[in-house]
């Protein structure tokens, strides 16, 4: 609890641009929630550098990130939104998890094994031990609920026995999170490869829309989007690539499944296809106005930044000064 209210917290890599997934998986929600619970807002800059990334794009990309949080609904004044690498308190508690996580449990990291497959030439440490910086980020704020895609539910639950097997060694030192995964919108597939989550660092571009993408550019890609040839839309495991759409559709319009498919029940894919890119496109369209003006306010986008920074550092520390005490490092000479 903080302020009499819960805390929410959640993080996204600023390794690319980000894609329909990443909105309507996790960001879409965070706005929802916002209101209830005393909130933090990551761009989780160290993690991206798990994977080789250029520096002057990475910079660049985290500060589109936080604009883009912004942008997209949430009030940088109520919750705090900030940059990871700005926060040491987060790489300080994951060295002290690090001793408390087994290589067993980040061996069965599916995320890991997935990334290690296609970065196979820089399968380095930092990837392993990604979900224990994560854990970090929310362990050290005392975090109650964390809101995210499906693909990350299995970093959850190990953040949880993490914090679980802290608190059973040294008494109640974390909160026990829990995940938020939102039916609509959990996991959104690959426009062209359907059995793929849409991924912002995929090199195919057309299985994605970004969040900046104009309204040629998502109408042609959804004519692309990859389906079956038997022209029925209907919501079902051997139609993944409607069941996409269908789901893009739902998340967007908020309408369910059996109602779209009654909505559709006479149209053709191509139709559809058209319906579901108008939808994306009305949602996306204050997003992108409201970011290109924000970019423009340079003093306001760094006054964030720093204000949140310093506030986020103030209640990190709070955790891991606590923590440091338990695991039984010196005290501090004042
Ligand atoms: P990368 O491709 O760089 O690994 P990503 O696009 O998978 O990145 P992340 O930064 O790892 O995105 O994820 C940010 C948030 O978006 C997480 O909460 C994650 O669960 C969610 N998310 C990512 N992709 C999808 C998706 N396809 N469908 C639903 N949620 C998603
Ligand atoms: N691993 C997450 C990003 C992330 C995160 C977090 C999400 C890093 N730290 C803390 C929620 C809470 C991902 O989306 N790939």
């Amino acid at each position: 609890m903080l302020d009499g209210k819960k805390v929410l917290y959640s993080g996204m890599q600023s390794t690319g641009t980000l894609q329909l997934g990443n909105y309507l998986g996790a960001l879409k929600n965070w706005i929802e929630l916002e209101e209830d619970y005393q909130c933090f807002f990551c761009v989780v800059d160290m993690h991206s550098i798990t994977v080789r990334q250029d520096p002057a794009e990475l910079r660049k990309k985290a500060r589109a990130l936080l604009t883009l949080y912004i942008a997209a609904g949430l009030d940088p004044e109520k919750n705090c939104i900030y940059y990871q690498s700005h926060v040491p308190a987060h790489a300080e508690l994951s060295w002290i998890l690090n001793c408390y996580t087994y290589m067993g449990e980040l061996n069965r990291m599916t995320q890991y094994k997935d990334k290690a497959a296609k970065h196979s030439s820089n399968i380095n440490a930092g990837l392993f031990t990604y979900p224990v910086l994560m854990a970090a980020d929310i362990l050290l704020f005392q975090t109650d609920l964390v809101p995210v895609g499906s693909d990350q539910k299995q970093h959850l639950e190990l953040t949880r026995d993490v914090a679980e097997r802290f608190n059973s060694i040294y008494g109640d030192v974390f909160t026990i999170p829990e995940p938020y995964i939102a039916k609509a919108g959990a996991r959104i597939m690959s426009l062209q490869e359907p059995s793929k989550k849409m991924s912002k660092s995929d090199e195919n571009v057309n299985g994605s829309i970004y969040l900046m993408d104009d309204p040629d550019t998502i109408v042609r890609k959804f004519k692309r989007a990859v389906t079956d040839s038997d022209n029925e839309i209907r919501y079902s495991d051997d139609k993944p690539g409607i069941k996409n759409l269908i789901d893009i559709y739902a998340a967007a319009t908020k309408k369910t499944a059996s109602e779209i498919e009654a909505e559709f029940a006479s149209s053709g894919y191509g139709d559809f296809k058209l319906a579901v890119a108008e939808e994306v496109i009305k949602m996306l369209r204050p997003i992108q106005e409201r970011f290109a003006d924000l970019s423009k306010d340079k003093a306001y986008i760094d006054s964030i930044i720093k204000n949140n920074g310093e506030k986020a550092a103030y209640y990190a520390n709070k955790t891991l000064r606590k923590v440091q005490k338990k695991v039984g490092f010196p005290e501090r000479i004042r």
